[in-house]
């Protein structure tokens, strides 16, 4: 099988297994992407992503990753809400988790998917095929709109007429070639509303990100202190940020996402910060089991914790904030810090610095963190 027939099968199947867009891309169709992510990198908005500069020439050309590659399927999943998270940015004493991560983590239930759709296309067209989900080196933004799924969006987030921002992207490379569709236009004409929302005036230009300045870089990817500049800003955010595509008009569209797994979990709604804070080990990997949160680690979420703590301006979490300034890691210890100058009056900061022994032991980190030169 071959062509038209091939391809209304393996979309038949797609949707059958709950994927919401469906579209089929040349692999050759983005001759531009060599250069825009050179351009990219040259600025350094990878920020320490340091594996995008060191896959650049497989990620920007899917010729490059697999020389057999003829056309790429790109399909994708909505997570829509079906409310607005943004109001979810005031309440300072919650823990705001974005909106893709209040379930399960998309890349497992996607990736199984894209798998059987794969194996399918493969028997009936006799073909190579390869899936892919997010962390291999393929730019599945552009990819998408070039199979004709949505368009990038000036806040470079893939979006649809249809679903608004609110979707997940997979691929299937395959060695045949199967009808490809149009690119999609863009739509985002003279709105602005990404660009003006951005709380760290991440976006250099429309259509690209410096991820130096975005609080989903800081917050998810990046090991280590949160740089000062971002600990305000950051709010209530102890995962990810959904600000510039919550934002979006075409949302308005989107209908709430139709796979349940993707339905926010009561416990992951705007959980109390006290609760986070007073988190072991052992509860904070039963907590967030098969969430993406769970791949952080214990101690990056407390970091992300303690500043989102100390941005709620709510002495009562003192309670919570004192026992960390004795947790093993530095950085767990330095943001407990932050939290307690940001919370506690000046002579109880005084009292707790002298008393605890780490305070001293850890003179440089701590006072760094406090806000004084070591
Ligand atoms: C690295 C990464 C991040 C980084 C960098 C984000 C970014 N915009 O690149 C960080 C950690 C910040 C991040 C955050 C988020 N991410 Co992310 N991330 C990725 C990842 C792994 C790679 C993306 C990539 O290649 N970036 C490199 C840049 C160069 O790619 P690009 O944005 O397409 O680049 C374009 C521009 O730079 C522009 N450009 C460059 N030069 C020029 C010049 C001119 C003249 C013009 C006009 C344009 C232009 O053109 C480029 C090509 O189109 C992808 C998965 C994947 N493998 O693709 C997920 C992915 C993009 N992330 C995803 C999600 C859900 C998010 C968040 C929403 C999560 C959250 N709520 O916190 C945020 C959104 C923030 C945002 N505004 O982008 C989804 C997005 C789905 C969608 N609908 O688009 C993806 C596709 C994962 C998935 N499989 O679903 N992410
Ligand atoms: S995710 Fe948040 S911080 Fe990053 S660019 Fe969008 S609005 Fe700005
Ligand atoms: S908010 Fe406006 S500019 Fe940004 S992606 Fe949506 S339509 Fe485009």
């Amino acid at each position: 099988m071959a062509g038209a027939p091939l391809r209304a099968l393996i979309e038949k199947r797609a949707r059958h297994l709950g994927f919401d867009v469906f579209g089929i891309a040349d692999a050759s169709a983005r001759p531009d992407l060599p250069e825009k992510l050179n351009g990219v990198l040259e600025n350094n908005w990878h920020a320490g992503m340091d594996w995008m500069f060191e896959t650049r020439k497989r990620r920007a050309s899917p010729a490059d990753l697999w020389p057999g590659v003829r056309s790429v399927i790109v399909l994708a999943m909505s997570y829509a809400p079906g409310h607005d998270p943004l109001p979810d940015l005031a309440r300072r004493d919650r823990g705001n988790i974005s909106v893709y991560a209040r379930n399960r983590d998309y890349h497992s239930l996607i990736k199984g998917r894209l798998k059987e759709v794969a194996g399918l296309l493969a028997s009936r067209g006799n073909c190579q095929v390869k899936v892919f989900v997010d962390t291999a080196p393929v730019m599945e933004k552009p990819l998408a709109e070039s199979a004709g799924i949505g368009w990038q969006g000036k806040n470079t987030v893939l979006t649809s007429r249809r679903h608004g921002a609110w979707l997940f992207l997979g691929e299937i490379y395959c060695s045949i070639p199967l009808p490809p569709d149009a690119e999609h236009a863009r739509h985002c004409g003279s709105c602005t509303a990404c660009l003006d929302i951005c709380p760290t005036s991440a976006f250099p230009a429309p259509y690209r990100l410096d991820a130096r300045k975005c609080l989903a870089y800081y917050n998810n990817e990046h090991h280590g202190p949160i740089p000062r500049a971002f600990r305000r800003p950051m709010g209530n955010r102890i995962f990810g940020c959904d600000d510039c595509l919550a934002v979006c008009p075409w949302n308005k569209f989107a209908r709430k996402a139709r796979q349940s797994r993707f339905h926010a979990r009561d416990e992951l709604t705007l959980p109390p910060l006290s609760h986070l804070l007073d988190m072991d080990d052992a509860r904070f990997r039963s907590t967030f089991s098969g969430s993406p949160v769970r791949r952080l680690g214990h101690a990056r979420f407390l970091r992300n914790t303690l500043i989102c703590a100390a941005n709620s301006d709510d002495p009562g979490l003192l309670p919570h904030v004192i026992p960390l300034l004795d947790h093993p890691d530095p950085v767990v210890r330095g943001s407990a810090v932050w939290a307690l100058a940001s919370l506690a009056p000046p002579e109880t900061f005084e009292h707790l610095r002298q008393r605890h022994k780490l305070l001293e032991s850890d003179r440089g980190v701590i006072l760094e963190w406090a806000g004084e030169s070591p």
